[in-house]
């Protein structure tokens, strides 16, 4: 048949075959790593991972009494092989890899427990995932030595997870030779998060989403290093949750089988916790809790007129001191989300027991408002946390907020300037920019939003912890929410790793590298859409 097609015809077709492999072929001149460190230097030797690679904790303080370390090694080689069915034959020529080994100078949990209460409690904040962990680490991989180890330091093991993470994108599977080979050794990199909150929200309650899909936009987090997992876990259209001090609440959920029990949220939190990931629980009061009243219709203004919670019976703070109650036994992550956005007052002044509390009380619409707000925060505070609410909160009272109120940018950009000049933190996650609902959205809008726009004292800066994409519910479930996460909040997640003056001033130059990541994505599993998905009309 090969011979009936011209010889220009045969080239085109191997031209047309290369360009399709191309992009999940690492190319000669770039660091192909998602999202870029903080410093690469690398060389020109190809090296050949050993079938099996060994992780030695040699040297580490940390006994990994948990085994998140030898459990994220077991991940990193499952992705790195990817279960091809052909078995390497190895090639004795080139430099073989024998192993990665890990130094931890933080202790983790056994070790700190043995001399606790004597003088090490301050190394306990630093070693238990949560806000602030240290996420730094150096991965050198050389290229001479016998046997040759790639070496990986970290102050904690959340930062060796990113490490490992490094490690699985330098390594690549090359099908003419059938062997994981890692190129452009030696390798140094020294990396650390440019900000601690890198955020992706989910909405549980527009649609029902299973633990299983919730796992795995836990793992896809993970590729591109983002540490903290909003759940919106409820809204108006459903309760989802089991809240064992008020039950009836989840008679709120779609359906019976569309909940989630405790040990599913603790499920969930642990899963996340093992990968470096937090888990940041809302619930969103007053407005945005319709759900609740399905089980307890008195925490409507009245049979018509459902929203907001109502303002004045105590039961609706007893059921937010119970839900926070419970949350405190399940969400470990210092911070817990009380929403606050979008609060439509009118049916607290057309229910006439509403309005006479309001009258007796000498308040207004929006003094309730601020009531109820302060009033969650209490509560929340009482639990342990501090409080993140969304920005409307902060442009209504601001001056009032708990000074350890995180405020949470959502309508629009320069908020963020206005916050932290106020002296509180701030989240950023502008709609026009970093929300993935908007389908016409593109990855390279997600890249170039700077949180740091128009802020320039060091000091105010550093109030801005981070950002977050969101993913609301209203539009997607369970059979399209990978595909409409990546490759754009993958976009987002280099802007919030890669210190700024490394990051690309225009999105040309990045193209290639994200499109190589985008296709990693797919390798591991992860339904990520092509870059020129979303915010583009189809390709002709
Ligand atoms: N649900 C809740 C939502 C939104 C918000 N809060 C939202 C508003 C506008 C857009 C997208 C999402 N669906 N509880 C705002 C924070 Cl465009």
């Amino acid at each position: 048949m090969a011979s009936a097609l011209s010889r220009p015809l045969l080239l085109l077709l191997v031209l047309v075959l290369l360009a399709a492999a191309g992009p999940c072929a690492g190319a000669g001149g770039r660091v192909d790593l998602w999202p870029m460190p903080a410093s690469v230097s690398r060389g020109a030797r190809t090296l050949l991972v050993a079938r099996d690679l060994r992780l030695s904790t040699d040297g580490s303080r940390y006994a990994d009494a948990l085994g998140v370390l030898r459990d994220a090694f077991q991940r990193m080689l499952a992705v790195v092989e990817l279960d091809h069915v052909i078995n390497g034959t190895y090639y004795q020529g080139a430099p073989l890899l024998a192993g990665v080994r890990v130094a931890v100078t933080s202790p983790d949990d056994e070790v700190v427990l043995a001399l606790a209460l004597a003088l090490l409690m301050l190394s306990l904040s630093c070693i238990v995932l949560n806000f602030g962990v240290d996420e730094s680490y150096k991965l050198s991989v050389p290229a001479t030595g016998n046997p040759l180890y790639a070496q990986i330091e970290a102050q904690t093991v959340y930062g060796a997870l990113h490490a490992l993470e490094t490690f699985s994108q330098l390594c690549s599977f090359d099908f003419n030779a059938r062997l994981i080979e890692l190129h452009s050794a030696p390798w140094t990199i020294q990396d650390a998060p440019r900000f601690p909150y890198r955020g992706l929200l989910i909405d549980t309650s527009r649609h029902y989403l299973p633990v299983p899909v919730i796992k795995s936009v836990i793992d896809s987090m993970t590729f591109s290093k983002l540490n903290v997992l909003h759940w919106h876990i409820v809204d108006e259209q459903s309760f989802p949750l089991q809240i064992p001090s008020f039950p009836k609440l989840w008679n709120g959920a779609y359906s019976y089988s569309e909940r989630y029990t405790v040990d599913d949220a603790i499920d969930i939190v642990q899963y996340a916790e093992k990968r470096g990931v937090n888990v940041l629980a809302e619930i969103d009061v007053p407005g945005h809790a319709l759900s609740w009243g399905v089980g307890y219709p008195s925490l409507w203004p009245s049979a018509t007129c459902k929203e907001p919670l109502d303002v004045s019976s105590d039961f609706t703070f007893q059921v937010i001191n119970g839900i926070l109650s419970d949350f405190s036994k399940i969400f470990k992550f210092k911070f817990v989300h009380l929403g606050g956005d979008e609060v439509n007052t009118s049916c607290w002044t057309t229910t006439p027991r509403i309005k006479s509390w309001l009258i007796q009380h000498g308040m207004n619409e929006s003094d309730a408002y601020r009531y109820f707000v302060l009033k969650a925060q209490k509560i929340a505070i009482s639990h342990g946390y501090d409080i993140i609410n969304w920005e409307e909160t902060f442009n209504n009272f601001g001056d009032k907020l708990d000074r350890r109120t995180v405020v949470h940018n959502w309508l629009g950009s320069g908020v963020a300037e206005k916050v932290v000049a106020a002296g509180l933190r701030c989240i950023v996650s502008n709609q026009d920019k970093w929300y993935l609902d908007h389908l016409d959205a593109t990855w390279e809008g997600f890249y170039m939003n700077e949180p740091l726009s128009n802020i320039y004292n060091p000091a105010q800066q550093k109030l801005v912890l981070g950002g977050e994409v969101c993913m609301w519910g209203e539009h997607i479930d369970a059979s399209d929410i990978q595909q409409t996460i990546w490759p754009r909040a993958a976009a987002a997640a280099e802007r919030l790793w890669t210190p700024i003056e490394k990051l690309a001033k225009d999105t040309t130059s990045v193209t290639a590298r994200l499109a190589r990541f985008r296709c990693l994505l797919n390798q591991r599993g992860v339904a990520a859409a092509p870059l020129a998905g979303y915010g583009r009309s189809a390709p002709s």
